[in-house]
């Protein structure tokens, strides 16, 4: 799916702004053939849910209603016009002048519709769109969701969710109406492979289209805008010589400039930035561009003031600088597929990223005897219950068809701390990573994060990942304060790993401590910034110690908002920067190690 962009032959329409908000309380039927009954506004895009000082609406389970108007120039008219949704949280009903066009489950992946059949003519055009917050034991993320009636008799919807962040909701990324030419490029598809003995690279660019074309012109343009390779053809295979890499840190990107023509004139064209670079996973190494890359950063979250889980790409630079200033290479997308723009950004910068599904709590089953999770047939009801496969399925779809192209994706994550331990897991998840690699035109590596529990002897699913990815709490949620305990842990378990899977990379994905920015002990006991530093240095030293151990990314870059809970005070702490992006003591020693530790080459 490409993204929306103004091109020689295609202009955009931005619908950000204000629009016409109301929660649905369901006492009164809402038609979306009349105007919405208020006068009250949101911002688009954003989360709804900290715009207004209402309790009500920032906790309010079931369906919203946005609305707003727009007209189209005349001269636009005679284009094919698509509406397109950055995403839409987290189930949409989308209705033009009343009727409805188009309808999408899954919150954090884009959809379109052509509306010409739809619009006014030559007026003003009333856009409507019923919003669902819900999520159950069908949906990605995974809620648990519960239905009452109160004392009038009206029905009240629970949600707690199944995941540590708050259920923002809203359309939250941008809205946009694009043209194309009724014949139209459709999708662009980029496979770049590298001959690194001499320095050239053949680009398989294949495009799919819409209507009529007599040829189809693919060239690639070098950063400065000249072209350095041209041909024609929907499957196309430009040669390029002493080609630049696209780098970690170091990026370079091309242009793959496609137009469609019909008797010599230019109809439609469509630029794609694309970096070229080579992903392996072997001997225990993750490669990029055939060299060992070592992974120095975050699990993150699109989270922030006012915003919420809302568009703010004034955050994601920031947030690209703090990371940069720090040494940091690289984050994981936790726990959904962020937003387009941030993807284009990182392309651009060179930060590398595993991006995620939004496949986060499916683990049903908890207060579980742990020792009973390492029996061969240990079962519990999580496989039974959920019924998130084809959500899940769709999700991969959409995510592989939105990011399949971009240079700084260098693998999937199936999904985060599943319960991987339990009979059932791998059936459950076996034709999901064969349905990801099947559709990957890139052959990314795969993995999913693991949790605590799936240890190297009871989960159940690590013969499906390329790279061994662990979230792990030694001496936060185990052994809480005992750093020495934790080491040992630590240690064990990776040369562990390390032992039973000596072909497979191993890194962990999260690792933290929950710490109140400005609380300091001369003890440093938990919670303090001394703990986080304390607890950062102990697990730097086991990594260090471990060969196949092939990356770092902490848990979490920012404190971020969540649920109410007794273990979360406004939201869960364990950013080393604040909410406000305000360093906590440990940034000035991971920057130290961080700049220490080269992107290649760092385990002999
Ligand atoms: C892990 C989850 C993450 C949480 C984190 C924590 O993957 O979403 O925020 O733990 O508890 O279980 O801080």
């Amino acid at each position: 799916m490409l993204y929306p962009t103004t091109t020689a032959s295609r202009t955009l329409i931005d619908l950000s702004g204000l629009w016409k908000f109301m929660i649905d309380e369901e006492t009164k039927s809402i038609t979306p053939t009349k105007p919405l009954p208020t006068e009250d506004v949101i911002s688009v895009p954003a989360s709804f849910n900290d715009q207004t000082a209402s309790k009500k609406i920032r906790e309010h389970v079931g369906y919203v209603w946005y609305e707003t108007h727009f007209s189209i120039a005349k001269p636009l008219l005679n284009q094919r016009l698509v509406l397109r949704f950055g995403s839409a949280t987290h189930e949409a009903w989308v209705y033009l002048n009343g009727e409805e066009i188009t309808h999408h489950k899954g919150g954090f992946t884009p959809f379109e519709v052509q509306i010409n059949d739809y619009l006014v003519d030559g007026g003003v055009n009333r856009l409507t769109v019923k919003l669902s917050n819900m999520l159950d034991y069908s949906t990605l993320p995974v809620g648990n969701y519960s239905e009452s009636v109160d004392e009038n008799g009206h029905k009240v919807r629970k949600l707690d969710e199944n995941f540590d962040f708050f259920n923002y909701a809203g359309l939250q990324r941008p809205v946009k109406i694009y043209t194309t030419p009724k014949d139209y490029i459709d999708d662009i598809v980029v496979v770049p492979t590298v001959n690194f003995t001499d320095g050239s690279a053949d680009v398989r660019v294949t495009t799919a289209v819409s209507g009529q074309f007599d040829h189809i012109e693919v060239n690639i343009l070098d950063e400065n805008g000249k072209l350095v390779g041209q041909t024609d053809g929907t499957d196309a295979n430009v040669h390029l010589e002493n080609v630049h890499l696209w780098q970690p840190l170091n990026a370079y990107l091309y242009t793959v400039r496609v137009t469609g023509y019909q008797e010599d004139e230019p109809v439609d064209t469509y630029s794609e930035p694309v970096g070229i670079r080579q992903i392996e996973v072997k001997n225990g190494q993750f490669l990029i561009n055939e060299e060992p890359f070592y992974f120095k950063g975050f699990g993150k979250h699109e989270d922030s003031y006012i915003h919420g889980r809302g568009f703010n790409e004034p955050v994601n630079v920031l947030d690209i600088h703090l990371m940069k200033d720090m040494g940091a290479n690289s984050f994981r997308t936790s726990h959904y597929p962020y937003s387009e723009e941030m993807m284009r950004l990182c392309d651009r910068e060179g930060i590398v990223v595993i991006d995620e599904t939004p496949a986060v709590g499916l683990m049903v089953s908890f207060g579980f005897d742990l020792s009973a999770l390492e029996r061969d047939d240990y079962e519990d009801d999580t496989w039974k219950s959920l019924k998130t496969a084809d959500a899940h399925k769709q999700v991969i779809q959409e995510i592989i068809n939105r990011d399949k192209n971009h240079a700084c994706v260098v693998m999937w994550s199936i999904a985060n701390e599943a319960a991987t331990f339990s009979k059932g897991a791998h059936e459950y998840f076996k034709p999901l990573f064969d349905l990801a690699r099947k559709l990957d035109p890139q052959k990314r590596p795969l993995t999913y994060t693991s949790i605590m529990m799936a240890n190297p002897r009871s989960d159940k699913c690590i013969d499906l990942v390329d790279v061994i990815a662990l979230n792990r709490y030694y001496g936060w949620y185990l052994n809480t304060g005992d750093l020495k305990t934790a080491e040992k842990l630590t240690r064990n378990e990776l040369l562990e790993y390390q032992a039973k899977f000596p072909d497979k990379p191993i890194m962990y994905t999260e690792y933290g401590a929950d710490t109140v920015a400005g609380l300091h002990s001369n003890y440093g006991e938990p919670f303090s910034e001394e703990f986080q530093e304390d607890y950062y240095r102990m697990a730097s030293k086991v990594f260090d110690e471990i060969h196949n151990f092939v990356g770092e990314q902490l848990w979490n870059f920012a404190d971020f908002q969540t649920k109410f809970g007794i273990q979360r005070v406004q939201g869960n702490k364990k950013g080393i920067f604040t909410r406000a992006r305000e360093p906590k003591m440990v940034v000035r020693y991971l920057k130290n190690r961080w700049t220490t530790i080269p992107n290649f080459g760092y385990k002999k």
